[in-house]
């Protein structure tokens, strides 16, 4: 196994947006280092084109919905292999089945269900590169304007 030292992105839902002190301490201590986070909500534009992979699958209304539903936690993690470490820790995609099969994982801990599931994370070296940029624009990038970042509204 190559056990290099690599970016992902992480993102604490709004479901578990209030419990995002006891999920920093779980990333912590599973050996994570945080390098970037920030707090933001998204309009349904942007959760449109963050999702945008899922675009034609049945939930993803709902989805997109949901995520503009409230604010969200967006980091950057670095560690050793930490694309596929990241998505081992946050286990099955349904908080109801991570409990059962996963009791130890972050979706099983903080998560409710298939939906309400705490955190997402990148599932390739595309995709964290993509979403890393999504939410953490590089100054070309900022420039361009393309993907605009909004402060949670009133
Ligand atoms: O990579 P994952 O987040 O584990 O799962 P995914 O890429 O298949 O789906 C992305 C998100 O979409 C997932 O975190 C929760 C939501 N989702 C997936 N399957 C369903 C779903 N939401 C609803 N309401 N129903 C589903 O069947």
């Amino acid at each position: 196994v190559n056990k290099r030292r690599q970016r992902t992105f992480a993102m604490v839902k709004p479901d578990a947006v209030s419990k995002v002190g006891e999920i920093v301490t779980f990333i912590q201590d599973s050996g994570f280092e945080i390098t970037q986070m920030k707090m933001v909500k998204l309009d349904q534009e942007q959760a449109k084109i963050f999702y945008e992979e899922h675009l034609g699958r049945s939930f993803y209304r709902d989805l997109v919905e949901y995520i503009a539903s409230g604010p969200v936690v967006a980091m950057e993690l670095v560690g050793n292999d930490s694309i596929a470490n990241w998505r081992k820790l946050l286990g099955p995609t349904d908080s109801e089945v991570a409990r059962l099969e996963v009791p130890d994982s972050l979706r099983a801990k903080f998560g409710t269900n298939n939906q309400k599931n705490a955190a997402h994370g990148s599932d390739s070296t595309f995709s964290a590169l993509r979403e890393l940029e999504f939410f953490f624009p590089s100054e070309d990038n900022k420039k361009q304007q393309n993907i605009r970042l909004v402060t949670p509204k009133e």
